[in-house]
């Protein structure tokens, strides 16, 4: 990769294995049920999140739709963080397809929601009320800075869930950066969860997809709402046999990225006009003052001339997020700091 993309870790090229493992997937009709790949794929990462089955979903936003659709009934209401993905970025798809009620409370610094606001959250059961059915946590949590949850706040939502009789999913697009930084597998932030997606086309570097996890007959059921959202695809083998790589081998070193996102952290502490405003797993959220030496738009064009990719933050106009991955080894890091003190020194 010529340029360094910080924008995002979806940025992330497959790898050369992961290329050659495509070329040589051995595939089927997945709708049939026919491509042994995404069969061995889905098999596997049941049996690694301790679930049931698994679905292959062509995307996180397809995944968490597709558990949504499965869990609740139109009408019904769940109970999400108010900077969740599923909520703030996903088109409104649960309400547009699901006639799901996004029921939000405040997501906190630490990525958690109160348990407090989630009871408070859930409704009685009164003619008048949309039914609560489901809560959905995300972990990592993105929009807070890449916040891991803990194996303990997750069992303690998971036992707010089982007391009042409600599913729980939980969007683990980055779940492996969670498990990598909480050094536990990944199966135990899964454990309390009814379901669970993951992507592989983040951190993990696969092109394409992400798993859904879950009960033999919740995955028959999202298999539906997969097919009817269009993501029922053929020879998909060629996509999981990027994936397969992903499990294997790209989720073991995540502790990288995060030990360059520290790097990184600590490096722009130094440049004048840039105020770190959290690091956590794979990702730094900075500040670009007032008084720095350029403005938010002429600062990520100066980085673009040094083939540097980086931009404000949605709705932020001096917010930037980096997000480190895979293709942005330690000298990288160190040509970021070094472009970023010469461009606003
Ligand atoms: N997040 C993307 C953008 O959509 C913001 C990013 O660059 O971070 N859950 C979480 C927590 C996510 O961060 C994302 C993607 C998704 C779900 C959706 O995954 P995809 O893009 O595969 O639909």
């Amino acid at each position: 990769m010529q340029t360094i993309d910080l924008r995002s870790d979806t940025v992330t090229w497959p790898t050369e294995a992961m290329r050659a493992a495509m070329a040589a997937a051995v595939v089927g009709d997945d709708v049939y049920g026919e491509d042994p790949t995404v069969n061995q794929l889905e098999h596997e990462a049941a049996a690694l999140f301790g679930k049931e089955a698994g679905l292959f979903v062509t995307s996180g936003t397809q995944g968490n739709l597709a558990a949504l659709l499965a869990h609740c009934e139109r009408g019904s209401e769940i109970i999400t963080g108010d900077k969740a993905h599923t909520f703030m970025y996903e088109a409104g798809g649960m309400a547009a397809l699901g006639g799901i009620m996004p029921h939000t409370v405040p997501v906190q610094a630490d990525g958690t929601l109160r348990l407090d606001d989630i009871r408070a959250a859930i409704r009685g059961n009164n003619e008048h009320f949309p039914r609560t059915r489901l809560i959905t946590l995300e972990n990592t949590q993105g929009t807070v800075g890449g916040q891991p949850l803990s194996v303990a706040y997750t069992q303690q939502v998971g036992d707010i869930a089982r007391q009042h009789g409600l599913k729980f999913h939980i969007d683990g697009a980055r779940i492996f950066n969670a498990a990598a930084a909480a050094g536990v597998p990944v199966r135990a932030l899964a454990e309390p969860a009814d379901s669970l997606t993951f992507c592989l086309s983040k951190g993990l570097c696969a092109p394409a997809g992400s798993v859904l996890v879950g009960s033999r007959a919740f995955i028959q059921e999202a298999r539906r709402a997969r097919k009817m959202l269009g993501g029922g695809l053929r020879q998909a083998g060629v996509l999981a046999a990027a994936g397969l790589i992903a499990l294997h081998e790209m989720s073991q070193r995540l502790h990288e990225d995060h030990a360059h996102a520290a790097c990184l952290a600590e490096g722009l502490r130094t440049v004048p006009g840039v105020r770190v405003l959290s690091q956590a797993t794979n990702f730094v959220f900075f500040w670009l003052e007032e008084e720095a030496a350029l403005s938010p738009a002429a600062f990520a064009a100066a980085l673009r001339a040094q083939h540097i990719i980086v931009s404000p933050y949605p709705g932020h106009e001096r917010k930037f997020r980096c997000v480190l991955h895979y293709w942005i080894t330690r000298e990288r890091v160190e040509m970021v700091i070094q472009a970023m003190r010469q461009v606003l020194g």
